[in-house]
């Protein structure tokens, strides 16, 4: 789809400008009569995209359903809307795979655990921004992650979105053939992060690469595993060469989210809490009340973008 140009002073054409539409880069779209996002358990026809996510300007996603429910009604508490955080429901509660609140121009989003969890949900909330009609948009996805030589707590701004051979690329088999897509994020959106970090008192940030993984365990060079195959030695070998290579958090969906906000025109960044430091051990023991205490600093830092980009602060 060709970007929309606003004509914003009268009929002068030298004045327009180019406003950020979500582009879907597949042809067939255009020729289907209903579109059912069905993840969602949502659908063109059985509902009014446009009118019900038309105005969302921030789309905050991560892994837990309770942790993205928790969020909208903070970020509702925060912008001080009315009403009754009690009363923000669960817009895909017609189906169990993932939950969606929607609290003013925010849309708050679970995507489950690992690339190809996040990647349907990413297609399906894609689509919606699209078919909503939605402009300007910025995506955050908001996550824990493990340290690499941070003290567990971080919050970590991504600068690049790595894979496990710590190249800026996401690898898509189609058809029986790989496909490899950028993973550049919005350089603009993470200093901005990381200039709102400094406005926050005690939230200790970090900008710097995060390496994504399609494990939790081997995957990310853990030794406490059901199977490992490699020795303590080989695994502190491997984190040292990603710490080299510029790698400061691990964690697993931020590859495919990066290149798939990419390639449809979507300003993302990745803001992930370390909850520990990997060059330390592999078990995540700190207390259960620290740790929900950690991942509510992602949290934290996007609820003051967004405040400051609607100037409320
Ligand atoms: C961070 O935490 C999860 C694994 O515990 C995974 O979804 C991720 O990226
Ligand atoms: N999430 C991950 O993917 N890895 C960690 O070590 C912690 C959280």
């Amino acid at each position: 789809m060709a970007p929309i140009l606003l004509n914003t002073m009268g009929t002068d054409h030298s004045d327009y400008i180019e406003e950020e539409v979500v582009h879907v880069k597949n042809p067939h779209l255009d020729s289907m009569e209903e579109d059912i996002l069905y993840h969602f358990d949502l659908g063109t026809k059985t509902h009014n995209l446009p009118e019900m996510f038309g105005d969302i300007k921030f789309v905050c996603v991560g892994g837990s359903a309770n942790r993205m429910r928790s969020f909208a009604q903070f970020i509702h508490q925060e912008l001080g809307l009315p009403g009754d955080v009690a009363d923000i429901m669960d817009i895909c509660a017609g189906t169990d795979r993932y939950s969606m609140y929607k609290v003013g121009p925010v849309l708050s989003i679970s995507h489950g655990m690992g690339v190809p969890s996040i990647s349907i949900m990413l297609h399906e909330m894609i689509k919606l921004l699209h078919h909503a009609r939605c402009r300007d948009v910025n995506l955050f996805r908001i996550g824990t992650s493990g340290g690499v030589g941070l003290a567990p707590g971080t919050v970590v701004i991504t600068d690049k979105a790595v894979d496990s051979f710590f190249q800026p690329q996401f690898e898509q088999v189609v058809l029986g053939k790989v496909i490899i897509r950028s993973t550049e994020l919005d350089k603009g959106l993470a200093e901005e992060l990381l200039q709102c970090s400094t406005e926050i008192p005690n939230l200790p940030t970090a900008i710097g690469n995060t390496m994504c993984t399609h494990d939790f365990y081997e995957g990310q060079g853990r030794l406490d595993g059901a199977l490992c195959s490699f020795s303590t030695e080989e695994k502190l070998e491997y984190l040292h060469k990603a710490y080299e290579a510029g790698v400061r958090n691990i964690e697993m969906e931020s590859t495919v989210f990066a290149a798939m906000c990419h390639v449809c025109g979507l300003k993302a960044a990745v803001v992930c809490v370390t909850l520990l430091n990997r060059f330390e051990g592999d078990q995540i023991n700190t207390p259960h009340e620290v740790l929900l205490e950690y991942q509510q600093r992602p949290q934290w830092l996007v609820s003051h973008f967004i405040k400051k980009r609607l100037g409320l602060i």
